[in-house]
């Protein structure tokens, strides 16, 4: 912890706040972040979906990232760039090379730049700093890890299926009996996390609502990260992903059911609650989910309820508005800066 991180000097309006996301869901709350805190936002973008493909660098979570808070993203997809074409695509089914992973004209320029600024030995970091600024984003992204990390699933006979096969090539149809992400152990926080969990403006973690096993775990299974995040003084809040028993998007749902978890957002907390006891102060539930908080709650976090449903910008900017106003109330009712 930063000597200066009791400093009674230390402004509101300094404030910085570290968000945790995997893809979509993730992205949705980082907009509306991004928007009331533009420079004073770092966003840590999971990279085990991260794959090499046609001998390109693919970052799929970071892209959605980095695409939603440029304002350029493809709503209709969850994926990509907007206003895309897709002769790449075309040229490459006439070659009968494999186009079950759909790389658009224009999305094309973000892995070629990538992979040849990774090629002249920049680090993921530095990469993505890159693309950031050239997209005139005023907050910061950046990787969980320079290294690299890659999820597999567990399908019910124990065999592995790499994170994209099972998630675009298959649909997420395998039904799995675990998932574990590969490289894991050798792997380091980057370093933009470290600058963020060493910076003494640091005053608030989110969790974003991204799928808890695939997307927020290996972010929290970098070594180093969990501990770090955990013994920060900074309020660690999650929004639940699952809404009355339904993720928004995305395999979560499906694959809790698989995993024998309860279908539900106490589910979720339960997950994180077991999986890494003390992290969460807080947990951010859908109204809908009124009747769950008193259990929440038992689990030793305090529970909001909000819409999380996130359809339009302003419900994006008000649950935004709502995460860091619970980590202010946490931040002063504990005393935890
Ligand atoms: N998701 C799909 O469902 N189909 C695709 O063809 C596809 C292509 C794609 C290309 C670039 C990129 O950055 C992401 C892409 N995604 C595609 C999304 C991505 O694979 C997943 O949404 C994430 O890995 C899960 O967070």
């Amino acid at each position: 912890m930063p000597s200066d991180q009791n400093s009674p000097n230390k402004k509101p309006t300094d404030s910085i706040c570290l968000a945790l996301s995997g893809g979509v869901g993730g992205a949705k709350l980082a907009l509306g972040l991004n928007h009331l805190l533009a420079e004073q936002l770092h966003v840590m973008a999971n990279t085990s979906d991260d794959f090499t493909h046609l001998g390109l660098n693919i970052c799929p979570d970071l892209d959605t990232v980095m695409y939603t808070l440029a304002t350029i993203n493809n709503k209709e997809l969850g994926w990509g760039l907007a206003n895309e074409s897709w002769q790449f695509m075309d040229a490459l089914e006439q070659l009968n090379q494999p186009h079950w992973f759909r790389l658009g004209d224009r999305d094309l320029a973000t892995h070629v730049t990538r992979t040849e600024l990774l090629r002249q030995g920049n680090t993921l970091s530095q990469v993505t700093q890159q693309l950031s600024q050239a997209l005139g984003i005023k907050s910061t992204l950046f990787p969980m890890t320079e290294q690299s990390v890659a999820t597999f699933v567990r399908l019910e006979n124990g065999s592995p299926l790499a994170f994209q096969e099972y998630f675009v090539k298959q649909q997420c149809e395998p039904k799995i009996s675990g998932y574990y992400f590969q490289g894991i152990d050798a792997a380091g926080p980057s370093q933009g996390f470290l600058d963020s969990i060493q910076d003494s403006r640091l005053c608030s973690i989110i969790l974003c609502p991204s799928n808890p096993f695939v997307s927020i775990e290996p972010i929290l299974s970098v070594p180093g990260i969990t501990a770090a995040l955990t013994n920060h003084p900074a309020p660690v809040i999650a929004v639940s992903p699952i809404i009355a028993g339904q993720a928004v998007k995305g395999p979560t749902a499906k694959m809790m059911q698989e995993l024998n978890m309860p279908l539900s957002a106490l589910g979720v907390a339960e997950y994180y609650q077991k999986q890494h006891s003390g992290l969460l102060d807080g947990f951010i539930i859908d109204h809908k989910d009124h009747a769950l908080k008193p259990q929440i709650e038992a689990l030793g976090m305090s529970v909001l309820t909000a819409n999380t449903m996130m359809n339009t910008l302003q419900d994006r900017v008000t649950l935004a508005e709502q995460c860091l106003s619970l980590a202010a109330n946490l931040t002063h009712e504990h005393g935890l800066l």
